[in-house]
């Protein structure tokens, strides 16, 4: 969980998007999730198909968003869900018992809620000012701190974080981070993989 990449090709300015994950792959990211909000559900889904052969070849899992019909269809190694996905469906159930189910959930009773249902890992957040999700609810770290102790599955914190922030959340009790921009917006995505990486190893890597 330590470098939990997400991809969004809107922060590409129109640099072919394959290419830049598997550079970002290479560059040490070790879970990748596709999240393409404007992407009509063909191209979602031929897009899935490609970036789970790449995951694979750099063996870090690889999720869809949103969807467990499609994570399920394409044989993805899971899914991540919000809370409006879940619409008190069982979603373990639907994915089966050997998929990833990662959950996001920025309150400790919605986090608790996502152990109980089988969730694998928790992404809190947003810790810090994001453009990326227009909606996004801000947490502070005191927050992250209190689901962390509620929980004991892993949390990656998400929102806004960057090589120059990521040091707020020393001590939070995160395995990682789950970053947008500061990667794909980056001049060079995979230069800000390989630092975010070392980064987060040289903080959460202790644990
Ligand atoms: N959920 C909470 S904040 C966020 C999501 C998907 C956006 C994260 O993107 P960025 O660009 O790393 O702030
Ligand atoms: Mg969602």
């Amino acid at each position: 969980m330590r470098l939990y990449a997400i991809t969004d090709r809107s922060w590409l300015n129109g640099r072919p998007f394959v290419p830049e994950v598997e550079r970002v792959l290479a560059a040490g990211a070790t879970f990748l999730q596709l999240r393409e909000k404007e992407l009509d559900q063909a191209s979602f889904l031929a897009e899935a198909k490609e970036l789970k052969a790449l995951a694979a070849r750099y063996r870090v899992p690889f999720v869809v968003n949103d969807s467990v019909e499609i994570a399920v269809r394409i044989d993805a190694d899971g899914v991540h869900v919000g809370q409006s996905d879940i619409k008190g469906r069982d979603l373990r159930s639907l994915l089966g018992p050997e998929k990833i189910l990662g959950v996001s959930a920025n309150t400790v009773e919605t986090a608790v809620r996502a152990e109980e249902s089988g969730a694998d890992y928790i992404g809190v957040g947003a810790v810090f000012g994001t453009t990326t999700k227009k909606d996004a609810q801000n947490i502070t770290v005191q927050q992250l701190l209190e689901i962390r102790r509620a929980v004991s599955i892993p949390i990656v914190a998400i929102g806004g974080i960057n090589a120059a922030n990521i040091g707020k959340l020393a001590g939070s009790g995160i395995d990682g981070v789950s970053v947008i921009s500061a990667i794909f917006a980056a001049p060079d995505p995979a230069a800000a993989a390989r630092e975010l990486r070392a980064l987060s190893e040289k903080l959460f890597g202790g644990k």
